[in-house]
Formats: C-alpha cells, sequence, structure tokens
C-alpha cells in the first residue's frame, strides 16, 4: 500500500512536470503557457493587443486576446491604444480603428466580405505590427482566433500575410435536445440549455460555447429537437430562446429553431395546418413576425416533416415544396432561412430505403423558394459509419442544398469509440457527383459553385452535452472541431485539422502529436472495419443503435431492421441496387452509376451497399467475400489493440487526468470492437456455413449469447 502511493506519488511529480491535469472543459481554448523557448520567440511579436472600440464584439476580441496571449506567453500582454513600440497587435476594422482605416485596405476586405479577415505583419508609424483587419466585426473576431491557433500551434508569426473568407455561408450545429433537457443520440450528459432556470438565469458555459464556436467559424445553432415540441415558439419559450441568442450574439452565432408543422393547430387553436390555408400561413406570418421581434437577428426554421411521424404538409395532400415555400413566405420579411429536411422515406412494399428522398424530393428540383435550403444527410440511409455520397448531390442543381452530418455517434459507438470523423466528412465532400462532367465534387455543391447558389450552408448534428469535457470523450471535441473547420474551408485535409486539433489541445510535442495524429486518421476506417465493411449498414441493435445485432427483425417497419439491410443468404450477403434488384444505383449520374452497378468496378468499401455477393466471390486480395468479410472484423479488433498500446506509452506526455480517462474509453472500446467482430462472424456465418479464416480469433461466446442482450455503454 504504502510503495503504492509512494509510486503514485513519484508519478504525479514527474508527469506534474510535464502536463498539468486537465478535465478538458476548456477545448481547444487552453491558452497554457508555452515551451520557454517559444515564448521568446513570440514575446517581441506580441507586446499588448490594439483593439479600439466598445461594441459587444469587439470587447469579445479584446478579452479573448488578452486572455489568450496572456496564458501563452506565461505573462501579461496588456491593452494598448495606439502604437509606441514594436509587437502591437492591432484588430479591427476600418470604422474601429483609425490604425487600420490609415492602411487603406477597403477594396480587399471588401472582397472577403464581412466574415473574412487580413492578417499581416506591416510598418505602422515606423513601427513593426501585426494587423488583423476585416469589413465586418466577426470577420476580425474570427481573424484573432486564427492568429491564436497559428501560436497555439506553434506556426511563425513574423511574416504574416493571410486572407481566408469562409466558402459557406451557413455554418451550423443542430443541437436535437429536447424541452425536457434529455437529447436524442446524445450521449455527452443533457442539453446545454436549461430552460426553467431561462431567462432570468443563463447559464455562464453558454458563452463559452459560443465563444468555441466562433473561434472555429461556426455562426448557426438550431436549439432545439427536429422532433420538434411546438412548445418552443409560444412566448414563454420564446423570451428563454431570446435570452439565449443574446449570449451568442457578440460571437456571431444566430439561433434557428425546429419548427413544428403542427404548431397552428397546437398552439393556435386551428383546425389545420393546411399549408393552403390562408389562416395557416397568416398564423406562421404573425409567429415569424413576433420572433424578430424578439430576436432581430433570429436565424429560420428548420423543418422535419412527413418523416417518421412528424406532421407536414402530405397530411393535407401538399407537397414539400408547398410547405416549405408557406413557411418562406412567413420569414422572407426578415431575412429569415426555411432549412427543410430532406431526410424522408415511407415505407412502401418491395421499396429501397436508400433511394426514398431522392425519389420524394428530386421531382421539385428549382421549386423552393429563394430563402430555403433543402439539407441532405451525406449518404443516402442514415448516418452510417460509412454510405455512398447521397444521390441528391448532384440531383438538384436548382435547389440549394445543405449537406447535413452527424457529429454525434448515433450508429458509430456513442461517446466511447474513438473515430476522428473529419476522414469519413473528406470521403463525401471529395466525391464526385459527375453532375457537371469530371470535378462536380459534393464540396462543390456544398459551397454552391457546382451551380452558382446564392444561399449556401452545412450543418452537423451536435455531440455537446452538459459532460465537463462536452463531448464525453475527450478526443471526440475534435469532431466538433473538425466540422467547423471543414465548413468554413470544405477542402481541408483531414490531416491539417487533426495536426491544429492536437496541437492545441493534447501536445505539441513532435512525436507523440505524430502518433496521435496517424491514430486519429486510421480511426475511422478500424470503425469501419469492426462494425460495417465492405459496405455493410445499419446492422446495430434497434432502437438505441449501440452494438450489433445483424438479426435483428423486430420492428414494426422492415426498413427499420438489420436483416432488412444485409440480405444474407445461402448464396451470399449484399443489398442489390443494381437493375436486377432496386436499381437505385441509377440515382447517381454516369460515370458513377456504372462504377457501382458492375461488381468488378465497385469499390470494395461500397460492395455489399451495391451488390448481392456470393460468399465465394473472389476480391482484390484474392481472398473470397466470407473470408476477407471475416478478415476486416479481425483488423478492426487489431487496431483497438494497438491503439490501446501506443495510448499508454503516451502517459507522461499527456496529462494524466485526460490521459486516464481517454485509456478507460479504449478499453470500453477493445471490448466492443470483439463484440462486433464476434457477433457479426457467428452470425453471417449461419449463412457462409464456411470456418472461420486462418488469423481470425475464435469468438468468446455463442451467437445465442450475443443475441440475448445487447452490449451496454
Ligand atoms: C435518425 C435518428 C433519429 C432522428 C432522425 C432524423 O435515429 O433519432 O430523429 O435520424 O434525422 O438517425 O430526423
Amino acid at each position: 500500500m504504502i510503495r503504492l502511493l509512494v509510486a503514485c506519488l513519484v508519478f504525479a511529480f514527474l508527469v506534474g512536470g510535464v502536463a498539468k491535469a486537465d478535465d478538458g472543459y476548456r477545448l481547444w481554448l487552453r491558452y497554457d503557457a508555452l515551451p520557454s523557448r517559444m515564448i521568446a520567440v513570440y514575446r517581441p511579436r506580441v507586446a499588448a493587443v490594439g483593439v479600439t472600440g466598445n461594441s459587444p464584439t469587439l470587447n469579445a476580441i479584446r478579452s479573448e486576446l488578452v486572455n489568450g496571449l496572456t496564458g501563452l506567453l506565461g505573462s501579461a500582454v496588456p491593452v494598448a491604444s495606439d502604437i509606441n513600440r514594436d509587437g502591437v497587435v492591432v484588430v479591427g476594422t476600418p470604422r474601429s480603428s483609425t490604425l487600420i482605416a490609415r492602411l487603406r485596405w477597403e477594396t480587399q476586405l471588401a472582397q472577403l466580405g464581412p466574415e473574412g479577415f487580413r492578417i499581416r505583419s506591416v510598418k505602422l508609424g515606423g513601427h513593426s505590427v501585426t494587423v488583423i483587419a476585416s469589413e465586418g466585426e466577426l470577420g476580425a473576431l474570427y481573424g484573432s482566433f486564427h492568429f491564436l491557433r497559428l501560436i497555439q500551434t506553434l506556426q511563425p508569426v513574423n511574416r504574416l500575410d493571410i486572407t481566408q473568407k469562409p466558402r459557406v455561408q451557413l455554418r451550423m450545429l443542430d443541437h436535437w435536445d429536447n424541452l425536457d433537457g434529455s437529447v436524442e443520440r446524445g450521449y455527452a450528459g443533457r442539453s446545454l440549455w436549461n430552460w426553467s432556470a431561462l431567462p432570468d438565469t443563463v447559464d455562464p458555459r453558454l458563452l463559452d460555447y459560443a465563444r468555441a464556436n466562433a473561434s472555429i467559424g461556426i455562426n448557426g445553432s438550431l436549439l432545439n429537437n427536429v422532433n420538434a415540441n411546438a412548445q418552443i415558439l409560444t412566448g414563454e419559450y420564446l423570451r428563454k430562446v431570446a435570452a439565449v441568442a443574446d449570449v451568442f450574439r457578440p460571437y456571431g452565432v444566430r439561433v434557428f429553431l425546429s419548427a413544428r408543422f403542427s404548431a397552428p393547430m397546437e398552439l393556435g387553436g386551428l383546425k389545420t395546418a393546411d399549408p393552403f390555408d390562408p389562416v395557416v400561413a397568416a398564423w406562421w406570418k404573425k409567429k415569424a413576425d413576433e420572433i424578430f421581434q424578439l430576436i432581430p437577428d433570429f436565424g429560420g426554421f428548420v423543418v422535419k416533416a412527413n418523416s417518421e411521424g412528424q406532421p407536414g404538409p402530405r397530411t393535407y395532400n401538399r407537397t414539400h415544396v408547398d410547405g416549405a415555400n408557406m413557411l418562406a413566405a412567413a420569414l422572407a420579411p426578415h431575412n429569415g432561412l426555411v432549412i427543410w429536411r430532406a431526410f424522408v422515406y415511407d415505407m412502401k412494399p418491395g421499396y429501397d430505403r436508400a433511394g426514398a428522398a431522392y425519389e420524394n424530393l428530386q421531382p421539385f428540383d428549382g421549386k423552393f423558394a429563394a430563402n430555403v435550403l433543402l439539407q441532405v444527410k451525406n449518404g443516402p440511409i442514415d448516418f452510417q459509419p460509412r454510405e455512398p455520397f447521397h444521390p441528391l448531390f448532384g440531383g438538384m442543381p436548382a435547389t440549394q442544398l445543405m449537406p447535413e452530418f452527424q457529429i454525434t455517434q448515433e450508429y458509430l459507438g456513442f461517446s466511447n469509440h474513438l473515430v476522428f470523423l473529419a476522414s469519413m466528412w473528406r470521403e463525401v465532400l471529395d466525391s464526385d457527383t459527375y453532375a457537371k462532367g469530371p470535378g462536380s465534387t459534393v464540396a462543390k455543391v456544398a459551397d454552391g459553385s457546382l451551380d452558382s447558389q446564392r444561399l449556401t450552408g452545412i450543418a452537423g448534428v451536435a455531440n455537446t452535452g452538459s459532460d465537463r469535457n462536452w463531448t464525453g470523450h475527450h478526443f471526440l471535441q475534435a469532431n466538433w472541431y473538425a466540422f467547423g473547420r471543414l465548413a468554413w474551408n470544405p477542402d481541408l485535409p483531414s490531416r491539417q485539422i487533426a495536426g491544429e486539433w492536437i496541437g492545441m489541445t493534447l501536445t505539441n510535442e513532435p512525436k507523440a502529436a505524430g502518433t496521435i495524429a496517424r491514430i486519429m486518421l486510421e480511426s475511422h476506417e478500424a470503425v469501419v472495419d469492426y462494425m460495417t465493411p465492405l459496405g455493410l449498414h445499419h446492422i446495430m441493435w434497434g432502437g438505441h443503435h449501440y452494438g450489433p445485432a445483424p438479426w435483428w427483425d423486430k420492428e414494426p417497419r422492415a426498413d427499420w431492421n438489420p436483416v432488412y439491410y444485409h440480405r444474407a443468404d445461402d448464396r451470399g450477403l449484399g443489398f442489390d441496387r443494381t437493375a436486377s434488384g432496386s436499381n437505385t444505383v441509377g440515382q447517381y449520374h454516369p460515370p458513377v452509376r456504372d462504377r457501382f452497378a458492375k461488381l468488378s468496378t465497385c469499390p470494395e468499401a461500397f460492395l455489399l451497399w451495391f451488390h448481392h455477393v456470393p460468399w465465394e466471390h473472389r476480391m482484390k486480395s484474392g481472398r473470397i467475400l466470407w473470408d476477407e468479410l471475416a478478415l476486416h472484423y479481425q483488423r478492426g479488433v487489431d487496431w483497438v489493440r494497438a491503439t490501446r498500446t501506443e495510448w499508454d506509452a503516451l502517459a507522461g506526455v499527456i496529462d494524466a487526468e485526460r490521459h486516464g480517462e481517454v485509456a478507460k474509453k479504449l478499453a470500453i472500446q477493445e471490448r466492443d470492437a470483439i463484440w462486433w467482430r464476434d457477433a457479426c462472424v457467428l452470425y453471417f456465418q449461419t449463412f457462409s456455413k464456411r470456418p472461420l479464416p486462418a488469423g481470425v480469433e475464435k469468438p468468446a461466446r455463442t451467437l445465442a449469447e450475443y443475441k440475448e442482450k445487447s452490449l451496454t455503454w
């Protein structure tokens, strides 16, 4: 006992010198002092912060820079109102700063817009200074965070000449938060919004939420679940929403609400919610006026209509366009937006859910009002560990499409599994739709450049909650970070995003940072390996979606059951979406369509997505499908084991608190990966009737045991 205590003390001492305990609350905005040799480098460049003017955003910039730079440099960085020495960091707009006005950058800044920024090392009044300028205060705020990031990641700041502007206008986090504080598909505690205390008491944490979002350029926040409760639109709740919006405003985060289509009935006592009924339209108009009275910069409504039991225009024999445009008309006078979700699928005999959204929405291309965006999930089913890109991308050139990603890991191991989602999103953004020939990527649909769209957006379903570390797992903060960075610039490489986040959040020690980056960049493929390799999808346990249940067939709707998706039989495995099957592959443009449709050219990552493949089919490796499948499952398990060893070796480089917590999560991830492998291999073996190939471990339990109860989280 004594020996253990001494060992712990010695360890704590050793570690204490390297890295202080950290509960993860500060995210990537930690601002701990840099190594002294770096402080010596930066000190002359950041002697003072020159932010003049007074506005909520300018004050936010000043305090972020003073706190950030003071923390990073280990001693006070004061505010300077003029330039009387080298090293002043001058920040603002031509209106807020006479120094910036003197530079006559108006033309360049106008090209970058109010959210863009210019950072330059210049001589002003005989002194070497850094200028962070924008046409708008928000751009200056984004530029300030960019400047801090350069220092946090030990980049040189002596000869800066940077111009940036966001490629996508609306960069939005969607919270699936219910009014009772629970979070649909949330795995990091309760909702961040404390409705019962609002509007009188606003949790100070909301300020840190807004700061974190602004630091990565997120400028919209949907506060409530898309499975919406109409109550959020009552006067009582709108006043609470307004209090939240007040906290977010200086940081450029606009508030959006999910609108329940039947709200005129539930709140207004109307007999119908028919979008063609003038009384209904008038109700929405009045509601919109009321909202904008309270929240002048309100973003607009997000609507899930006629999907999974939600009310919508179809209920009244009207179309999605009829519904969306009626709401759009109510919001248009205030410049509000309607974000209409394309997640629509109605079970009918013999249908393929993967084709449903396209069938429902594509015919309305060009019909939506100018202030409507159609929000399309990255893939045609539902946030699976891997899906091909949604065929609506490239399929609706006359519609403003807004990709929707899921940051929260509904189908990817909740907040227990380390998986860096930037790699997955990159795969989708880089996918070539061929809508206008080669190079018609999803990224170009998202940023509007493919079809010269006026409005653009990207949404991510948030993984945040009341947990002290926000995301339940320290590493999953990286997915929030990555989402913001990709929404700002959909071409950013995953490696760069990982590198930035690691440097800001975990360590700048090159060897450790390199190991962690590799782990992150490999993680998505590994999770696909142990969950849904080779194009398998939706084989999770019913309802909660944690852990495997490929045998599941108890849901009331066929298209909620894994057996519907994998179609295993004695012959083989996979969903035939080619001409001999559902033919929904036809929703893609040639040559994508043909590449997917032919067994010989279909990427193996999507093989079982598009084809029903015989067990003895020869794969590129020369192995038969069955052996390849089993080896993928094994490879996923091997990766988690290797990662645990590598992570253990990083003790001392990462503070003990976060290191220990991540290690515990990795142990769960290994347990789960093994469970996934065993359950899937045993189940599919009942069809393939073949032995496990060499190199695949013998399952620890029987299939009956895996079927008996789900994995716990
Ligand atoms: C599915 C979720 C469900 C959501 C739905 C949606 O299982 O909880 O309500 O998506 O996006 O992934 O509307």
